[in-house]
């Protein structure tokens, strides 16, 4: 019962995908467009912007030079945020909006160049809300009626930020990528070393470059090298031992989530003990007495940081003849899914879109998929073409299992989910808050596909 990470080429389904993803959010993009048009010669330009956590939309932004700017923004994050253009001579900015509000940013007219535009909320700007106001001849120009199949390659959308022949390269790219490679995968097993009958595994904690997608690099914290660092399998009564170094030049502690423990292994600095100093280790001794299932260890310390920078991993506890065994299925195809968002972007695994890896089964495999969410953000999973079963929360298999087809996943939860792979094709699984999976130049963050191959090879 291994996680299958075979490479698998997605060619001739790649179409399949991107349409069934189209149709799917198709809807929703034109929100961010709607009131863009630039108005006759003499009014201002007018654009429309979507604030989001932590985005800004569009993020490039093509306007012509001489004319006055109008932008009207709308908070659709829950978060406060504000729009700010830094004009070169100073910044024009909303007031801070609350969620839900909206308000106009007018801008006098500007020379070619390239503007910054950004949140001046503190901290805003690095979590990504950033982006460019592009002032030039060619900016803003806006043809109706960009439909059909030919003629429209220069058109631009009615946000002026991106035109037709973009969004179709750019959705199709993504898709085309798709799984693309990038440096070291997450989740990886670690075994562990048996010491007097004591199953021993050792993490370190670290500051590492982490490649979300390719050429993407974010400064996170891994395990062992990895978002999310590896999977831990223990067996119930076994005593277990994970000593945790700390490589990073900030202290941390971690906590094992779910998992009983006694209270001075609870990871919790100055409550149960103190901050394992950089260059420094604490040993987590504890006897397992929770039934099978998924559980999660992460940091406990400056967490916002280093849960959301990657410090977090997968501690099974799994019966003797694996997860069968718990829900009366030969589980044939086993994946694990962390959900992420924060400094790493939206991420499944600690990889956005085209870099997520496919949850590969053959027809008719029983496919058991581990969630949790170690990000600070609701998360509802949405698979196509199926529905599935939620056999377990945090740990716990349900006395009363039901089917959905959308799981919403909040922070700090787990669910098992189980997927009878009765139909063949490439089935895009990803998150429904739209603004996590896609834009105008495709999709992105938190989406992956669940390929049943006819072929058991
Ligand atoms: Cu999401």
């Amino acid at each position: 019962m291994t996680q299958r990470t075979r490479r698998w080429w997605i060619l001739p389904a790649a179409l399949s995908l991107a349409l069934l993803m189209t149709a799917c959010t198709g809807d929703e993009a034109s929100d961010t467009g709607g009131d863009g048009e630039p108005q006759a010669a003499g009014g201002p330009a007018t654009f429309a912007v979507v604030l989001s956590d932590f985005a800004i939309q569009p993020d490039l932004i093509n306007a012509p030079p001489g004319q006055a700017l109008a932008f009207e923004v709308a908070n659709n994050g829950s978060a406060p945020h504000s729009f700010a253009v830094d004009t070169g001579n100073g910044v024009e900015a909303t007031q801070e909006l609350q969620a839900g509000q909206t308000a106009t940013l007018e801008v006098p007219a500007l020379d070619a160049g390239d503007y910054k535009i950004y949140c001046t909320v503190s901290g805003h700007e690095d979590l990504g809300m950033v982006g460019s106001l592009a002032i030039s001849e060619a900016g803003g120009s806006v043809a109706a009626g960009a439909t059909g199949s030919g003629g429209v390659s220069h058109q631009t959308m009615s946000d002026g930020s991106v035109t037709v022949q973009e969004m179709l390269e750019g959705h199709e790219a993504g898709v085309k990528a798709f799984p693309a490679e990038t440096q070291a995968l997450g989740n990886q097993p670690l075994e562990p070393r048996l010491e007097d009958g004591v199953k021993v595994f050792e993490l370190t904690a670290e500051e590492i470059q982490w490649e979300t997608e390719p050429g993407v690099f974010v400064d996170a914290m891994g395990f062992n090298g990895t978002v999310p660092g590896p999977e831990l399998r223990v067996n119930p009564g076994d005593r277990v031992r994970i000593v945790v170094r700390n490589e990073m030049t900030q202290p941390t502690t971690m906590h094992l989530h779910g998992v009983t423990v006694p209270n001075g292994m609870d990871g919790v600095p100055y409550i149960t003990q103190d901050p394992i100093m950089p260059g420094g280790f604490f040993t987590y001794e504890f006897d397992v007495v929770d039934p099978p299932g998924m559980y999660v260890y992460h940091s406990h310390f400056n967490s916002t940081e280093q849960v959301g920078k990657g410090l977090y991993g997968a501690i099974y506890i799994e019966p003797e003849g694996g997860f069968s065994r718990v829900y009366g299925e030969p589980i044939e195809v086993e994946h694990t899914l962390f959900l992420g968002d924060g400094p790493t972007g939206y991420v499944l695994n600690g990889k956005g879109f085209p870099a997520t890896q496919p949850i590969v089964a053959d027809l008719g495999d029983d496919v058991l998929i581990h969630l949790a969410n170690d990000g600070a953000q609701i998360h509802p999973m949405h698979l196509h073409g199926y529905h599935f079963e939620v056999v377990a929360a945090d740990g716990f298999a349900l006395e009363q299992p039901y089917m959905a087809d959308t799981l919403m996943v909040a922070p700090g939860q787990r669910f098992d989910i189980l997927v009878k792979a009765d139909h063949a094709g490439v089935w895009a699984y990803h998150c429904h808050i739209l603004p996590h999976v896609e834009g105008p130049h495709g999709m992105f963050g938190m989406v992956t596909a669940l390929v049943v191959q006819e072929d058991s090879g």
